[in-house]
């Protein structure tokens, strides 16, 4: 793994003197010189607006942008490219849902059913659908351990329950959810469910074909693409019985002011000019974790975590915040009497990046009383020496404010 490091140049720099230790990887991942060069290549050489024209640049555009659609079809074994929506983001992409799944099949009394652990994205656009159909908004609990009640989850599944959204990897606690059981419940009941996968895509085996998922939803940025691409997967015929999210261009079959009719997928969900630079990065990007392999990619991780988890715990006053037994390589932690945020910017002057705060999971923060927490997240590119160094800094911060 330490050979694929030199593919990405950003790690090769100074912070505050120090050698940059990055391990805010779930918030953004770093990109690789294969990704960058996609980026510069399209914009010196291919430029051009998609489906719309029919010269040269236009049409080698299209072509590039269909074929990271196939690419991305390819990457979560989905049945069909036309069921790869790309969006800006996991959030665009949820929210698209949110709206249009909502304004088709949410009624007054009908409910929605998410847990306790979601990120603010597969909760917010959530509460604003079910204000605005008269829905009701059910939410399952975890254990301390941030382990998801599945019976809680399974008890909350009834009649009026119309579709269940939650997060294949938890970007606070790292819990792995057993997405599969979940889906096998709803379904015995008739009822779709959403898959937020934006901490899975670039880290563990994604295969929509085998959960059977109905929805799953990821960003590029996440997994080592450029930012504002990201991608909802969607059955066909969830599809087809929805009804578009944004209107214009591209998303039409005809318009006249009399009755617009609508294009067949994707195109029905892609108004406007979508990203097509970052697309291309996209596929990309998914070419080079295919090239080093997600079994590799998820193993190395693991090994990370489990290092670092061993590490830190000879910290004084150290306390995890979420150890569940299926874990992705996220380490949530606090010292005891120590707000995250002094301690988040003490070890960023000795060149360590974390994250600091609630990490947009606030619910996850007022489960366990805590304002905050400091999030390690890890890629294949970090190293066990990273992980000593991260050690070493947290240690001294705690001693200088004690
Ligand atoms: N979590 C983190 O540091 P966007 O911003 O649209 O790319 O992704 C939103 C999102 C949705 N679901 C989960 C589980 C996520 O982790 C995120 C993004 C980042 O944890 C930024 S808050």
């Amino acid at each position: 793994m330490q050979d694929y490091r030199k593919d990405f140049p950003i790690l090769d720099q100074q912070v505050n003197g120090y050698p940059l230790v990055y391990f805010d990887n779930a918030a953004t991942t770093q990109k690789p010189q294969v990704v960058i060069d996609a980026l510069t290549e399209y914009y010196r050489t291919v430029n051009s607006n998609i489906h719309r024209g029919v010269h040269h640049l236009s049409q080698l555009a299209t072509a590039r942008f269909e074929e990271a659609r196939r690419a991305v079809q390819q990457f979560i074994h989905a049945p069909h490219a036309h069921e790869v929506v790309f969006t800006r983001g996991t959030t665009e992409s949820i929210n698209l849902i949110a709206s249009s799944f909502g304004r088709a099949f949410l009624h007054e009394g009908d409910e929605v059913v998410i847990s306790e652990m979601e990120h603010h994205a597969n909760i917010v656009p959530w509460q604003m659908i079910c204000e605005e159909r008269g829905a009701l908004l059910r939410v399952a609990g975890f254990d301390d351990d941030g382990t998801l009640r599945l019976d809680e989850l399974e008890g909350l599944l009834s009649d009026r329950t119309k579709l269940v959204a939650v997060a294949h990897v938890s970007n606070t606690l790292g819990t792995i959810n057993p997405v599969k059981r979940i889906i096998n419940l709803a379904h015995d009941r008739g009822i779709p469910v959403l898959v937020d996968g934006a901490q899975a895509a670039a880290h563990i085996p994604v295969n929509v074909l085998a959960l059977d998922c109905d929805f799953y939803c990821f960003s590029g940025h996440k997994m080592y693409a450029p930012m504002g691409v990201g991608v909802m997967y969607g059955k066909e015929k969830w599809l087809n019985a929805m009804p578009p999210y944004q209107g214009g261009g591209e998303m039409i079959k005809t318009v006249t002011f009399a009755k617009t009719t609508y294009n067949e997928l994707p195109f029905k969900f892609e108004a406007g000019t979508p990203s097509v630079g970052d697309v291309i990065g996209l596929k990309t990007a998914i070419d080079y974790v295919n090239g080093i392999g997600i079994d590799a990619i998820a193993a190395q991780e693991h090994a990370l975590l489990e290092y670092a988890t061993e590490k830190l715990s000879h910290i004084d006053g150290i306390e995890f915040v979420g150890t569940a037994t299926e874990k992705a390589a996220i380490l949530s932690f606090n010292l005891q009497g120590l707000h995250p945020f002094d301690v988040g910017t003490l070890i960023d002057q000795m060149g360590v990046a974390v994250r600091t705060g609630h990490h947009c999971t606030q619910p996850v923060m007022d489960h366990y009383g805590i304002p905050g927490t400091l999030r390690a997240s890890f890629a294949f590119y970090n190293t066990m020496d990273e992980v000593d160094r991260l050690a070493a800094a947290v240690e001294k911060a705690a001693k200088m404010l004690r």
